[in-house]
């Protein structure tokens, strides 16, 4: 949870050390070359195909070396985003105006905060300024603010005053991204009644009481309205001027300053790892199209040339001994084909898996002659029939063994992959464990739990 004062940063407050947070940090970049060793050994055409996988890991990579922690501002327009993000940088770098549309595509600028907790726990912030939701049209509105969404590490909303109804749609929509959240609720001098608990209670909505609590809910005030005042000159003159109140942004700055000292490490390594682990499933999902739609799919290849020998061979042991010994192969060279490191999860599905393949040839090669009532003795025609059906039949319950082999090997593979030592989930996993219920990422934590599969 954020507090709003300045003085409780202190990083022994957090579950883990900064030593443990700096090793989590380099653990995910040396996922991310991992990845990229193993997409060396695949094919050229493979490789081809993974060229926007390939960039989103590069990205991402470079994001973990140079520790840039991105921080982006939505909302509609006038809200005062741009206003927000200048006094927080402290210079007029975004431009700010009455006028719909200042700012037409999002900008991003570095900010290195003072008082960062140590050296080695320091972090670049990146602020990104969008246009508001409402300025640009439909489709390009929804996908621009999603993909800036998906990829930053924190998300401010901001509102201007109460949110409206169409503000908390906006945020709902928002916060299917997945990402913490901070509701910024600017121009609060022209609402100096209001505070974060009636705010909060606007939000009628759970899924959004769920990942925003009072303290999330920031009252501030970017660029107050210039104010009248009275001039009495000491000739009796009364005249009348208009005066900027000073700003008031403190609650967001040292909201944002004490999440940068306690979570921020974290908060960069867990959004890139849930990154990392989203590419990792496309490129397996790549992987196996490439593997299914390729002549030599070991899969098909194996699968029929076991249903073939089973339907040609008449002796039973010989059956069994070619099923099980084609099920092994097919395991073998999907495991060399996917260049991935096994592991040892999800291992007995797949023993499990060739043992019902197995037993369900077994059951055809015991069973058959007596369901088919097969003739030993007596004319070839008569034979014939009740023959080619049993060998049918075999051929059709070992083609379905070996796919279903082969598809729960491919299943164990990919959960290998990202289930291995340095795979995403299983690092994601072991952060989601060390979370600390204060923290602002706790919110998140059983939405992410959930993503693991
Ligand atoms: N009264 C008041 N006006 C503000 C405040 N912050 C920004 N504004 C004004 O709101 C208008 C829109 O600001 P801007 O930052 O361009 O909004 P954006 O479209 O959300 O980026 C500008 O005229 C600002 O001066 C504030 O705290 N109080
Ligand atoms: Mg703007």
């Amino acid at each position: 949870m954020v507090q709003t004062s300045p003085n409780t940063t202190n990083q022994t407050e957090t579950a883990t050390s900064v030593d443990e947070q700096v090793e989590q940090l380099r653990r995910a970049g040396l996922s991310i070359q991992h990845i990229l060793k193993q997409v060396e050994t695949f094919p050229i055409p493979l490789q081809t195909e993974l060229q926007n996988e390939l960039g989103t890991l590069s990205t991402l990579s470079l994001k973990l070396s140079q520790r840039v922690l991105q921080i982006a501002t939505f909302g509609f327009v006038s809200r005062g985003k741009s206003a927000v993000l200048n006094v927080l940088f402290s210079e007029p770098i975004f431009p700010v105006g009455p006028l719909n549309g200042e700012t037409q595509w999002p900008r991003s600028v570095r900010w290195s905060p003072e008082g960062q907790a140590s050296q080695e726990a320091a972090l670049q912030i990146e602020l990104i300024d969008t246009p508001g939701l409402d300025e640009i049209e439909g489709q390009g509105r929804a996908q621009m603010a999603q993909g800036i969404a998906r990829t930053a590490d924190l998300l401010l909303f901001v509102v201007a005053g109460p949110p409206t109804g169409l503000e908390l749609a906006a945020l709902k929509a928002l916060r299917q991204a997945g990402r913490p959240l901070l509701l910024v609720v600017n121009k609060a001098d022209l609402y100096p009644e209001l505070d974060a608990d009636q705010i909060y209670g606007r939000l009628d909505d759970p899924a959004l009481q769920d990942i925003l609590s009072p303290e999330d809910i920031l009252l501030i005030s970017a660029a107050p309205a210039p104010i009248e005042v009275r001039v009495e000159w000491p000739d009796g003159r009364i005249t009348t001027d208009w005066e900027a109140p000073p700003t008031d942004i403190e609650s967001l700055r040292s909201a944002l300053l004490q999440l940068i000292h306690q979570e921020g490490l974290t908060l960069l390594t867990l959004n890139t790892l849930l990154q990392i682990q989203t590419v990792e499933r496309d490129i397996a999902d790549h992987v196996k199209e490439y593997e299914a739609k390729s002549s030599q799919s070991c899969m098909g290849q194996y699968a029929r040339l076991k249903a073939v020998l089973i339907a040609l061979c008449p002796f039973a042991v010989v059956d069994m001994g070619i099923g099980i010994l084609a099920d092994l192969l097919l395991i073998g060279s999907l495991v060399k084909l996917y260049r991935l490191p096994t592991h040892r999860y999800q291992v007995n599905q797949l023993w499990g898996q060739l043992l019902l393949s197995t037993v369900s040839l077994m059951l055809v090669e015991a069973g058959g002659p007596i369901l088919f009532d097969l003739p030993f003795m007596g004319p070839v025609s008569t034979r014939f029939l009740p023959w080619l059906s049993l060998g049918f039949l075999q051929a059709c319950v070992s083609l379905y063994g070996a796919t279903q082999v082969g598809k729960q090997t491919q299943a164990y593979l990919i959960n290998g992959y990202t289930w291995g030592p340095l795979g995403p989930s299983t690092m994601i996993k072991e952060m989601l464990n060390q979370l600390q219920p204060q923290a602002l990422l706790y919110r998140l934590r059983q939405e992410w739990f959930e993503q693991l599969r």
